[in-house]
């Protein structure tokens, strides 16, 4: 059998990689009998014909992440600001432990939608790109910044004082030089592998949150595996966990030398100081995902921060 899988990337990002080694794995522990196909970004459509896709069993796995908010409106957890801790392995191993990924409430909020969720993969803390100097608030005043489509991300932007607008993924690099929008939100792999940086004057590490995608399949198609074969698909994305942290830190590392060596951008780190400003005016966001998303988006929000509480004291 053949499984279609969308990414919501191109080739030689983190979802390709992912998926690369995904279909490796299956392929050697089925001896063959599943073959994974990849689509990377583009040609399925736009980032919510994937998730369509994926709905419909049009294809059987896909990623979803920013502009899944349409379809999970739970999924924007993920674009929650200063939910986690400052340690990317620690989040990874938070997102993807029994008690948050596998997790009724988890579990639901996806199949109540016709999907099943397999695996959560961060894929590295998002940088800010702009065309002046951003450090303050006071700095963000009015930048047409670009998010993903989801009402928690411009609600965001929005308490930072920026001007939020929503585009497509492909349509960012004519944008930025436009001048329809003067900002921009992503991993630095991202900002690499797009060629978003070279219209962009500076690059801003808030740290203020990871770019978080979520591995997910067809429900029925996850219904209807063997017991065997969703024994195996559990053990692959079980191993993939580490495997991908490696891959994207590594990736996102390189592609900043990339960056650097390819242009005079401007890189700018922000204090503990400067971001807690920034910590400050995302606090109502969390008040605003639970007003939009309901009981089930509150109870997630809070072992989230629970699993994060937890951590830290220990
Ligand atoms: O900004 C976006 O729309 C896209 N950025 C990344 C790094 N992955 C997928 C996402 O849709």
């Amino acid at each position: 059998q053949t499984w279609r899988f969308g990414l919501e990337e191109i080739e030689d990002s983190v979802q390709y990689a992912y998926g690369a080694r995904f279909a490796e794995l299956m392929d050697e522990r089925t001896d063959g009998a599943v073959t994974v196909q990849l689509y990377p970004y583009g040609q399925l459509g736009g980032l919510t014909d994937i998730y369509d896709a994926v709905q419909s069993g049009a294809i059987q796995l896909a990623f979803g992440s920013g502009f899944l908010g349409g379809t999970v409106p739970e999924s924007q957890l993920f674009s929650l600001n200063f939910i986690l801790t400052e340690d990317e392995w620690t989040n990874t191993q938070i997102l993807n432990s029994d008690e948050f990924l596998r997790s009724e409430d988890f579990q639901d909020s996806f199949r109540d939608r016709d999907l099943h969720p397999l695996a959560i993969v961060p894929e590295g803390w998002q940088v800010w790109t702009a065309n002046t100097e951003i450090r303050t608030p006071d700095d963000f005043s009015g930048v047409a910044i670009r998010t993903m489509d989801n009402r928690l991300l411009r609600e965001t932007y929005q308490a930072y004082g920026a001007d939020p607008t929503t585009m497509e993924y492909g349509e960012i690099y004519s944008g930025l030089q436009l001048g329809q929008i003067e900002g921009n939100i992503q991993p630095v792999f991202a900002h690499q592998e797009m060629s978003f940086y070279e219209v962009q004057d500076y690059m801003i590490f808030a740290n203020h949150k990871e770019f978080i995608a979520t591995f997910m399949g067809n429900r029925d198609w996850y219904d209807g595996l063997s017991d065997e074969l969703r024994e195996i698909v559990h053990e692959v994305t079980a191993e993939l966990v580490e495997y991908i942290h490696d891959v994207q830190q590594q990736l996102n590392e390189e592609r900043l030398d990339i960056i650097t060596d390819n242009s005079d951008i401007q890189i700018i780190e922000l204090t503990s100081d400067e971001r807690d400003a920034f910590r400050e005016l995302s606090m109502p966001v969390r008040d605003t995902f639970v007003d939009m998303v309901g009981e089930r988006g509150e109870r997630l929000l809070e072992r989230l921060l629970e699993l994060v509480e937890e951590h830290d004291e220990s």
